[in-house]
């Protein structure tokens, strides 16, 4: 395949996911392009005149290079409005204003502590004290998101949305944690994604 855009992404990234499914969502187009980690492929003098952190997912657009898992989807957004407006658009300013609530309620409440505790769980890093903290915080905000889909399939409006693929950050995390959580139960197969992961 010979599109415009490249993805980089790494086996198990989670924020390499968020990118990935927006791509497959939206229908857009792309070259896939995984990096082995192991052979620290993402550390090559090639690869880091793309992303010079040195880190994936980074995406490529012609000669724009964009790095930082955000930045790309916003990238996307503007760039490309027409192909990701049904997951950015929302039916209503009140089903917009959900979405954006949500997305950053999930930045302020939920990324960093899903992400300290997924790096003690998988690497044994942080301080133990401020893990455990963590820990708490994590499972209480969790028990509050999945009070949202006590009655709703999903966090924001009635479809599937760009606020749903933030949320596939923390779900390796939460899915640890908390087994039974609707998040993680109510996950609704996604055929594209499915497919191009098989
Ligand atoms: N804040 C970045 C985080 C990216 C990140 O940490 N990616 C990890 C994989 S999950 C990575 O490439 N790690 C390799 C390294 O740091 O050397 C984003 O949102 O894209």
């Amino acid at each position: 395949m010979s599109h415009k855009l490249t993805l980089y992404w790494g086996s198990g990234s989670p924020f390499a996911w968020r990118v990935m499914i927006l791509l497959l969502e939206s229908g857009l187009q792309f070259n896939s392009k995984l990096l082995s980690f192991s052979n620290r492929e993402h550390k090559t003098e090639e690869f880091l005149k793309i992303n010079p952190l040195g880190k994936v997912p980074a995406l490529t657009d012609g000669d724009v290079n964009v790095h930082e898992s955000l930045a790309i989807i916003h990238y996307l957004q503007i760039t490309y409005p027409n192909e990701t407006a049904k997951l950015f658009g929302g039916s209503s300013s009140k089903e917009r204003a959900d979405a954006l609530i949500k997305y950053h309620e999930f930045n302020s409440y939920l990324a960093q502590q899903g992400s300290d505790v997924g790096s003690h769980l998988w690497r044994k890093t942080g301080d133990l004290a401020h893990v455990y903290k963590q820990f708490q915080a994590l499972i209480t905000e969790l028990k509050r998101w999945d009070g949202f889909l006590a009655n709703a399939t999903y966090f924001a409006g009635e479809n599937f949305t760009g606020m749903t693929i933030f949320i596939t950050f923390t779900n390796k995390t939460s899915r640890r944690l908390h087994r039974n959580s609707t998040l993680v139960r109510s996950r609704t197969p996604r055929s594209q994604i499915q497919r191009s992961w098989s």
